[in-house]
Order: C-alpha cells, then structure tokens, then sequence
C-alpha cells in the first residue's frame, strides 16, 4: 500500500514525489511506501486547513459531534480492516489491535461526541453580574503521534480538536502511517468538509518540524519521547503557542506486604509486557516488599514464561515483535547495560521464539526479560527502556516504596497493590505521578485527566482538560441592570 498525504480532502503525493519505506516489523518485509514530505506541503496543508476553518467553527458544538458520530460509525465498519493494517504497520498482536487499538480508536470518537452532548454551560453568578465562559476554536492546531498505539493516540487528539471547531495538521510516525491512512479515508467517505482534516506523512525534522515553526498553526499537542518533546518546547514556546506534551515513562508498579499475589502477578505481567512493553504507562519498575519478593518473583518469572511470543496473526499471541530493528537494538543494549550494572537476567534477554511458528530472524521480536538484583538508581532501573523489559526492586518500609518510585526523572504513571484500599491510596497520593492505579492497571475513564509530571510531560488531556486545551475561553461577564 502506498500512503499519500491527504490535503483539502484530496489524496496526493509529496510535492518532490519522495517516499519512504514502510516496513512489517514482524517479518521485516517492505510493506508499501508513504510519502516523504518537506515544508511545501505542510504549507499546502496548512493553507487548506485555514480555508476549512471558518465554515467548520460556524458549526455548532452538537453538528461537530455528529460528525465525530459518523467517523466513528466509519471506522467500526471498518474495524477488522484497522486492526490488521495497525498489527502489519506495528508487529502488535493481532488480538491486541482489535481488542485494544482499534477499539479505543472508535471509542475516543464516540466518547468526545456524547461528552459535548452531555456539557453544562459554564456560568458563574455573582451578585451583580453573571459571566458566561465561551470555548472558542484556537484555529489550525498540529497534532504529532508515535507508532506504538498509532491511531489510538492521533484520534485521542483529533476527536476533541475537531469538536472544539479546529482544523488540523496532522503527522503520525513515519514507521505506522496505515491507520492513520484509514482515518482519511473514512473522512472523505462519509464527507466531512474538505480540509478540516489534513494529514502530512514523513520524518520528524521534515514535517514534524514544519509544523511545530509553522506561524498559523497556533496550539501544538504531541505525544512521543521526553529528547524530542523537549525539542518540541524548545520551538514552540518562543511563537507562544499553546503547548500539549505527553511524553516517557518509567513508572513503578508498588506491591506491598498484604497484595493478594495471583492479582498482583497478573497486574504486573500485564503492566510490564502489554503491547511488549511499548506503551509510556507501562510499569517498567517493580517494587516488591521484601516479605513477599521471593514468592512473588518465582510466580512472575512463571507467568512471564508462559508467555505466548511471537507471530502477530496468531490469535493467542500475547507478545508481537517491537516496532522495528533499530528500537530492539536500542532495549537489547539496555538489557546489556542491565547485566554490566550487575543486574541477573531472571528470564527472557534473547531473540528466540519457542515454540511458534512466523517470526523469522528478519523481525524484531525479543522475549519478554525480567531483571533482578540492580540498584533502583542505575540507569536501567531509571532511564525509559520502552520494550520487554522489567527491573525487580525490594523495599521494608512503604517509604522506602514512595522514595524509590519517585526517584526517576519521569512521573507518568504507576499502579499500587495491596489487601488495603486506604493504605493504598495513602501511598498512591504521595507519588510523583499524573494517574496512578489501585489494585488494577490501565483502567480508563476517558473524562479523567491524563498526562504527567517531571520529564513526563506538560498539561493533561482527556474529558473536559482535552475540551480546555483545544479552546481558547473567552469569559463574557454581563453586568446586571
Ligand atoms: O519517538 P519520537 P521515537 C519514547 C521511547 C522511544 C523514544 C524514541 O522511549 O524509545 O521515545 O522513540 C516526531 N519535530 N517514546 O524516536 O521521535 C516523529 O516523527 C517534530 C515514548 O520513535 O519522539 C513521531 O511522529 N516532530 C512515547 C513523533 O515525533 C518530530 C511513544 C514521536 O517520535 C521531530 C514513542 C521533530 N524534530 C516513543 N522528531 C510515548 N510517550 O508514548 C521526531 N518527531
């Protein structure tokens, strides 16, 4: 398949007719190409963008919703579609694509298009006057994704802006354009307005820049990593634009002395190695009291094993192969410094597939890789791996338990397990973090803010924050007779 950009509602090739190769992780085979875009089509975007903007904001909030309706509706008729290009582009299991990804695509359509329906207006009475907060569009807003959940993400980011009556630039990751591709394509079925919508394919430091420089795109989100969000910053703040960043995470999974040990084995195994690994919530560090480690690692490294690995389209894979060969170069030099810091590999650490039938040596796969014995403050144990790849911690007291999880430079997530909620929740306040779970991991309700601290990230998004962000308020305030 050969991805074009879609501009003004129109499918066309980079303006020097440059492509990239889009390669399957899995198997390592050239799968299509996208276009290789520079800064003259992100103009061309942009500019249509503009033309769109005025006509898509005299819409009403509720007409706007509708919209997100119809796209949803588009993209669940085409949800095994989207599944399969998300675990061709990705190397995720196939299982995981449907179940995950593309659920959650159509989700954050449908839950941004019932939020706006459900929305109080924001009136504050004073005794003399009533002030009336109106959300008016900010305008173009550019929207920057990655490749590990890559529709997931970009329409997260989509569905409020376009509710919000913004146009949109738009560049996913080079290494998974397909959804995204998708995304468009459903667009320009169901016609939405030409140019509210406009996706840009290439590199970072082609288009993402472009973008980021670009004057009239005036609101930036970005999901991605912590060096190149701060490069995203570093450009945008000076032009004053309005900032989203959501970037890496190294967060802890706490388990305490009183966790019921068959959830907490599963809430880790599933925090660690979910998407293998690749997802900024993952819970990459482990920490265990003393008083239950040896138990509870024996049955993680269990569970860890019987891990089913390999071939994405086999319908019982938990584990698919990373994004591509440099990324696992990247975890498997990690995995090396790992055991350099003096770190044992309890499991996993190499490239075989037991037992399965598909990867072949061209595709990124690795095993899932529990590491025990390192200091919390060595590099693996604090810098984002992004991969298969946990670190396994001991702690006496629960304030060693909070010193050790806040002890990275990020602060995304974590997840505290225990017999006892309010303890939990105790210790789950104190924690450098943007969202953290008790007794459950990735469990998300889309009106909850969601973003992070530290090197984490700037600003939250989801419900009303997503709603805030893709607005500039404007508070009338009416004197009373
Ligand atoms: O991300 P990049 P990469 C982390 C993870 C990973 C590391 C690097 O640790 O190993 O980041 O991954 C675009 N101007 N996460 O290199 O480069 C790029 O094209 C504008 C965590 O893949 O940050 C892509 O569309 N845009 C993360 C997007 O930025 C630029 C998910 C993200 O890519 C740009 C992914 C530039 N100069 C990686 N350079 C998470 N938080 O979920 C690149 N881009």
């Amino acid at each position: 398949m050969n991805v074009l950009n879609f501009i003004d509602g129109v499918f066309v090739d980079a303006i020097d007719e440059q492509t990239i190769s889009n390669i399957n992780p899995a198997t390592g085979q050239i799968i299509g190409t996208l276009a290789r875009s520079k800064g003259l089509d992100v103009e061309s975007a942009v500019e249509a963008a503009l033309n769109a903007q005025q006509d898509w904001s005299a819409l009403s909030m509720l007409e706007r919703a509708d919209w997100l309706d119809r796209i949803a509706d588009g993209l669940e008729a085409r949800k095994e579609e989207l599944a399969q290009r998300e675990s061709r582009d990705t190397g995720k299991p196939l299982a995981l694509a449907r179940r995950v990804d593309a659920q959650r695509s159509i989700d954050n359509f449908r839950f941004f298009a019932d939020f706006a329906r459900k929305r109080e207006p924001e009136v504050f009475e004073m005794t003399d006057a009533t002030n009336v907060v109106h959300r008016n569009p900010i305008g173009t807003v550019g929207l920057i994704t990655p490749w590990n959940l890559p529709l997931y993400l970009l329409s997260w980011k989509v569905a409020p802006a376009l509710l919000m009556g913004n146009t949109i630039v738009a560049k996913p990751s080079e290494l998974t354009p397909l959804t995204a591709n998708l995304l468009c394509e459903v667009t320009s079925e169901i016609g939405l307005p030409s140019g509210v919508l406009n996706i840009v394919h290439g590199y970072g430091p082609e288009v993402g820049q472009a973008i980021l420089e670009h004057p009239d795109i005036r609101a930036i989100s970005f999901t991605g990593g912590t060096e190149t969000g701060r490069h995203v910053a570093a450009t945008a703040a000076p032009m004053f634009k309005k900032l989203s960043l959501e970037l890496g995470g190294k967060n802890a999974t706490i388990i305490l002395d009183d966790a019921d040990i068959d959830m907490a084995v599963e809430g880790a195994v599933r925090a660690g190695f979910t998407n293998g690994g690749q997802v900024c919530l993952c819970g990459s560090r482990i920490l265990v009291h003393t008083s239950i480690a040896d138990e509870f690692t024996s049955r993680l490294v269990e569970a860890v094993e019987a891990m089913v690995c390999g071939a994405p389209e086999n319908e019982s894979t938990q584990i698919g192969a990373l994004i591509s060969q440099d990324h696992m170069h990247k975890v498997e030099s990690y995995i090396q410094l790992g055991i350099e810091e003096g770190g044992t590999i309890l499991t996993g650490g190499t490239r075989e597939m037991t037992g399965q039938v598909g990867p072949t040596s061209e595709g990124a796969f690795l095993r899932p890789t529990v590491i025990d014995g390192l200091d919390h403050n060595s590099r693996t144990s604090t810098e984002e791996i992004f991969g298969p790849v946990v670190t396994i911690h001991r702690f006496e007291y629960d304030e060693e338990a909070i010193e050790i999880a806040n002890s990275t430079e990020y602060g995304l997530a974590g997840s505290v397990w225990s017999g006892d909620t309010n303890r939990a929740h105790e210790i789950a306040q104190r924690i450098e973090t943007g969202i953290i779970w008790v007794n459950t991991w990735l469990h998300r309700d889309l009106r909850t803010p969601f973003g992070g601290v530290k090197n984490s990230g700037v600003g939250r998004e989801g419900g009303a924050w997503s709603l805030g962000f893709f607005s500039e308020p404007l508070n009338v305030c009416i004197k009373h007779d």
